[in-house]
């Protein structure tokens, strides 16, 4: 039967929510046709007509939902690795930025950089996700900080999925920080830039969610609540980097517009996670942020556990807090950092984070879905968070539905 495709032959991780761990079954097959998956179930209960079509054996490989990275800030201009120097000489992250280096030395460059230039820069990091079976990232503007840099960035975005078979979904993000022609002056940038910016990108179709970050050395309540009702008007989901150095409350603010995710969290007490219980947001962690920043306030992941919030990993690729670039990685350090469950990191990066992003037919293998997958060689889907700086991908598909 043409165009249809039978995988069979090795254990298969649906990562479906129910009682069996990561929905593993073995003796299964999985159908797929035009990008889309039809079936999956035992091998000997498959339907007589795809009994001729064409067969993937596995010969024992795992097979799991592609990889999802929901948090990244992989387009943007240079590095700072000088910066690392100087918080391992004793600065914090908080006064690098107050000093004017952290976020603004990232906009300085990602001004000088051209459309082009961005794309070039954001590439190899891309190209590293999907080597790991990354098919769908999430990347975000907020290096601009002007309304056209910020334009630029997104557009930029939006090219990486024309130039690699991946699925990238978008978010505005000028409610990053205050640029320097506007120190001091926050509400004004919200109005002259923000507020402006997103209807402008949104018109231009560049906008799939709409993003801040909620912190003193950055955004009040207020302020991203402004910008949040502008999202709400234009009928864009929002979500929000909160409570990663303090505890404004952003969770509460966030829950209050029905956001898709809050991330970060190390510092979210008992009424942010009953909050976000309660309205069914996503709690994105980012251990990359946590190790680089050698924070030690743990996000409270046992009562998002106790309290069924469901939780998505993200590497928050960035060029200052999270220089991480694996997905494989995160997971890892969501394990032995954050105390998740192998099973935990592989849903966070799968249909959690699919969950995070808005996207209802991907994450996991169910009839129905877009037939984004992986196939690694491991025994085990617990194989992918215990290894550190392994990469054990064999083959990536991308289900490519636009
Ligand atoms: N929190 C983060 O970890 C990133 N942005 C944010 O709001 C890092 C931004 C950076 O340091 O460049
Ligand atoms: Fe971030």
């Amino acid at each position: 039967m043409a165009g249809f495709v039978v995988y069979h032959g090795g254990p298969i991780a649906t990562m479906a929510a129910g009682d069996t761990p990561y929905g593993l079954m073995q003796g299964a097959a999985l159908v797929v046709c035009d990008g889309r998956i039809l079936w999956v179930g035992a091998f000997v209960d498959l339907p007589e007509p795809y009994a001729d079509a064409q067969r993937v054996d596995l010969e024992g490989r795992l097979l799991t939902p592609a990889l999802i990275d929901a948090h990244t800030h992989i387009v943007h201009g240079g590095h700072r690795a000088a910066e690392f120097e100087l918080r391992l000489n004793g600065a914090s992250y908080e006064e690098v930025a107050r000093a004017g280096g952290g976020i603004l030395s990232t906009v300085q460059a990602t001004r000088a950089a051209s459309e082009e230039d961005l794309i070039a820069q954001a590439l190899p990091r891309l190209d590293a996700m999907i080597a790991e079976g990354v098919t769908t990232l999430e990347v975000k503007s907020g290096y601009g900080l002007s309304i056209a840099a910020e334009l630029t960035m997104l557009r930029a975005a939006r090219r990486l999925a024309q130039l690699r078979p991946v699925r990238i979904v978008t978010s505005y993000l000028a409610a990053h920080a205050v640029p320097p022609e506007f120190a001091g002056r926050a509400d004004d940038y919200i109005d002259q830039v923000v507020l402006p910016g997103l209807q402008q990108a949104h018109d231009e179709g560049l906008v799939d969610a709409v993003d801040g970050f909620c912190e003193g050395i950055a955004f009040s309540l207020e302020q991203i609540a402004r910008v949040f009702d502008l999202a709400r008007d234009l009928g864009l989901p929002v979500k929000l980097h909160a409570e990663q150095l303090s505890n404004l409350g952003g969770a509460q603010l966030a829950a209050s517009y029905g956001a898709l995710s809050v991330d970060h969290l190390e510092y979210l007490d008992a009424d942010g996670v009953a909050a976000l219980a309660a309205s069914g947001t996503v709690a994105t962690l980012l251990p990359g942020a946590f190790y680089t920043l050698r924070e030690t306030c743990l996000p409270p992941v046992d009562l998002l556990r106790k309290q069924n919030v469901a939780m998505a990993l993200a590497t928050d690729c960035n060029p200052g807090s999270a220089p991480l670039a694996s997905l494989l990685m995160a997971m890892n350090m969501g394990c032995t950092l954050f105390r998740l469950t192998p099973e935990e990191a592989l849903a966070g990066v799968t249909r959690n984070a699919a969950q995070a992003l808005g996207l209802s037919d991907l994450g996991t293998l169910a009839a129905g879905n877009i037939a984004d997958l992986a196939i690694w060689s491991v025994f085990h889907p617990a194989e992918l968070a215990y290894r550190i700086g392994f990469n054990p991908l064999h083959q990536r598909i991308f289900g490519d539905i636009k």
